[in-house]
């Protein structure tokens, strides 16, 4: 077997991105030690899941419902905190929100100092955590705008093309973590030994129409008439294949890489469906555009939707660009 980092050149992700800016500006030196903070998080996270069965307080509930109505699992508040406690020494986030937080968390040691807000997912999937199979972190930076003493956080409030950089982790047979600033999409592995995220995939294009469908069919009977139509139409037409894990980040890591749509649409008593706009569904609108493709509420560009509170909703059509416009006909059409 021959060792890669004696074969080539091995390059670790803070130093990718310093590459990418072209520059040690404060600026990229930032991006830099934001994305080696993420990583650091990631490995943290990753080293606890690969010991699951094995410790207390991973698997299974903790009897606490969260702000979102949803029974709130272990790994969700590890995660949370590790995050937190990561951007904590980090001097450069002065607030995070996620999730698992009703209100964004200010590290009033780093303000004004700090002059960015990381929103996350901690862990996308949850429910997957308990039978072993693959979930995720989801991330999303934004420049801290207006007075940091201002805990409504109304700065939030803006569209997509607001965030600086996006993307996830992936604890899956390998952990992966994706990412762009907004020049490209690239891929990183976790190499255990190494205890680093080494480069495995630059400049990630999606192909622009691919077979995968990716949303829970289980739904078929809430959803309004025009996505019931999508479904039939893809039922009746040959190359299509279903594939749906319950966790966002491994469903769309599978479309980034070789194409179709994941789909979480509304229903008719919940038109705004499950997935959060600020750090779910616009961190991997900001990725999908950055590999080629494109990410719709049905009607609308994700990036171009403007959340009304920290924790809204919007439905989700992501992908292919072929494959996003078709379901868009489908819902246009009747609209
Ligand atoms: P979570 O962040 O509370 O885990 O919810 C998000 C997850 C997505 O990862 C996944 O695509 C979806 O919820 C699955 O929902 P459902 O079980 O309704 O299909
Ligand atoms: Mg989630």
């Amino acid at each position: 077997e021959r060792d890669y980092a004696l074969d080539r050149d091995c390059k670790t992700l803070s130093r990718h991105v310093l590459e990418q800016l072209h520059s040690f500006s404060p600026d990229a030196q930032d991006l830099s030690a934001l994305m080696n903070r993420i990583g650091l998080a990631g490995k943290l996270i990753a080293r606890r899941l690969s010991r699951a069965g094995l410790m207390e307080g991973v698997l299974g509930f903790t009897g606490d419902v969260n702000v979102q109505g949803e029974s709130v699992k272990k790994m969700d508040i590890y995660a949370n905190e590790v995050f937190i406690s990561v951007f904590k020494q980090s001097g450069l986030v002065c607030r995070l929100a996620s999730e698992e937080m009703e209100d964004p968390y200010y590290i009033p040691e780093n303000c004004p100092v700090g002059r960015y807000t990381l929103l996350y997912d901690p862990i996308d999937g949850s429910s997957n955590v308990d039978i072993n199979i693959n979930v995720g972190s989801i991330f999303s930076i934004r420049q801290q705008e207006g007075d940091d003493s201002d805990e409504t956080a109304r700065d939030l409030l803006q569209n997509g093309h607001k965030q600086i950089a996006a993307g996830y982790i992936l604890y899956g047979p390998s952990t992966m973590l994706v990412y762009s600033i907004g020049r490209g999409v690239h891929a990183f592995t976790l190499d255990p030994s190494l205890g680093e995220f080494i480069l495995s995939n630059e400049n990630i294009q999606t192909p622009t129409h691919g077979p995968v469908y990716s949303v829970n069919e289980g739904n078929f009977w809430q959803w309004e008439e025009p996505l019931r139509d999508y479904i039939r139409y893809v039922h009746r037409h040959e190359g299509y294949t279903a594939r749906y894990g319950g966790a966002m980040v491994g469903d769309f890591h599978r479309i980034l890489f070789q194409g179709g749509v994941f789909l979480y649409p509304g229903t008719v008593k919940k038109p705004e469906g499950k997935l959060r706009l600020l750090y779910e569904s616009a961190p991997m609108a900001f990725l999908i555009e950055q590999a080629g493709g494109r990410a719709s509420t049905g009607t609308q560009d994700i990036l171009d939707v403007v959340p009304d509170k920290l924790h809204a909703r919007t439905p989700l059509v992501i992908g292919s660009t072929e494959d996003v416009t078709l379901v868009e006909s489908f819902i246009q059409d009747r609209a």
